[in-house]
């Protein structure tokens, strides 16, 4: 998936063109420069004052994805930064692909979601040595070079999973049981969100002794593995289960039609938590059949256009940028929340 074209620049002085090809290769630049920016011809006369971001996304597993992708689509429009996007299709070598060729075309700003935390260091080394930052969407890398990196922008996904946690304990008395067994369906294998959204919920459950996680099993952030995780684990456990939290919304809507498959009632006869808080995950909240979704907002755009407006201009920028992020759950009037809009 490719948005908008990019500018090369051209040294028309060099260029073996004659006088009215100059011309005619002028116009073409200038033209091409206002389609990529994104800004209406009549809107911004100085084009050299775009911001050309080359952005990588990790890939389009969930809705959070879509709408995390839309937003930054929207956002680079109403701002000057022209967008250069490529899809990473979740593999980790397209991306690398991706930010190299964002250095050949010498962007301004580069930025990504990595799909998982290893193996960054060296493609960050060239684009520092190209002099270009780096911003980090959504998801962290593990580097022992934070230079690398200009500014992360993202959830606290350990938070997240405390979130989880208190409400889960909270939840528990009503359960009334001395031993609550729970399952765990992980997100992307030695990515952020699946180890920080685990670390934070075992940290915090750990307070409560009724608490055991049974198993954990990785559901790959996708739809139709977080349905073959919880077949097998009904299979396996059965009504034993109490809990199911799973790592996001798109899990846990392929492993409900699971759970009433084997005569079960998700919400009643087992307590779900899930992660994101898409529109469609808060239609079935709001029906009894998820018990709690935390927040995890796609909406980073806006943060991200402002960030690199301030990198191309040489001004300071924060080094770790957190949206404000809750929860919503079966204790709360949802009567009256506005549309999630991913
Ligand atoms: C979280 C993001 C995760 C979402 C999933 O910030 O990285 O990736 O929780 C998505 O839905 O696949």
């Amino acid at each position: 998936m490719f948005f908008g074209g990019f500018l090369k620049t051209v040294d028309l002085e060099k260029s073996a063109v004659s006088n009215s090809g100059k011309k005619a290769l002028i116009l073409s630049v200038l033209i091409s420069s206002i389609i990529i920016s994104g800004c209406s011809p009549h809107k911004d006369k100085v084009q050299s004052q775009n911001i050309l971001l080359g952005f990588s996304q990790l890939g389009t597993e969930s809705a959070w994805r879509s709408g995390n992708t839309a937003d930054i689509v929207n956002k680079a429009k109403a701002s000057k930064v022209s967008l250069m996007m490529e899809n990473g299709n979740r593999r980790q070598e397209d991306q690398i692909a991706a930010i190299r060729r964002f250095i050949a075309y010498q962007v301004d700003v580069i930025a990504f979601s990595p799909i998982v935390e290893e193996g960054w260091d060296n493609v960050l080394l060239e684009a520092k040595d190209a002099g270009i930052p780096v911003v980090l969407v959504d998801r962290d890398i593990s580097t022992d070079n934070p230079d690398l990196i200009s500014c992360k922008i993202g959830a606290d996904f350990y938070n997240e999973g405390v979130m989880a946690a208190d409400y889960l304990i909270r939840k528990a008395d009503s359960l009334g049981k001395k031993e609550i067994k729970i399952v765990e369906i992980t997100g992307t294998k030695d990515s952020t969100p699946m180890r920080k959204r685990q670390s934070g919920f075992m940290d915090t459950i750990k307070k409560d002794s009724r608490m055991t996680v049974i198993e954990s099993i990785n559901g790959d952030f996708l739809k139709s593995c977080g349905a073959e995780c919880m077949r097998h684990l009904m299979k396996k456990y059965g009504s034993e289960i109490d809990v199911v939290f799973s790592h996001n919304d798109e899990m846990t809507l392929g492993a409900l039609p699971e759970i009433e498959k084997a005569g079960l009632l998700p919400g009643k006869d087992i307590v779900i938590i899930s992660i994101d808080a898409g529109q469609e995950a808060i239609n079935v909240l709001k029906e009894g059949k998820i018990n709690c979704v935390v927040e995890c907002t796609p909406m980073l755009g806006k943060e991200l256009m402002d960030t690199a407006t301030k990198l191309k201009n040489g001004e300071k920028v924060e080094k770790v940028i957190h949206p404000k992020e809750g929860y919503f759950c079966d204790e709360q009037d949802l009567s009256e929340l506005s549309l999630r809009g991913y």
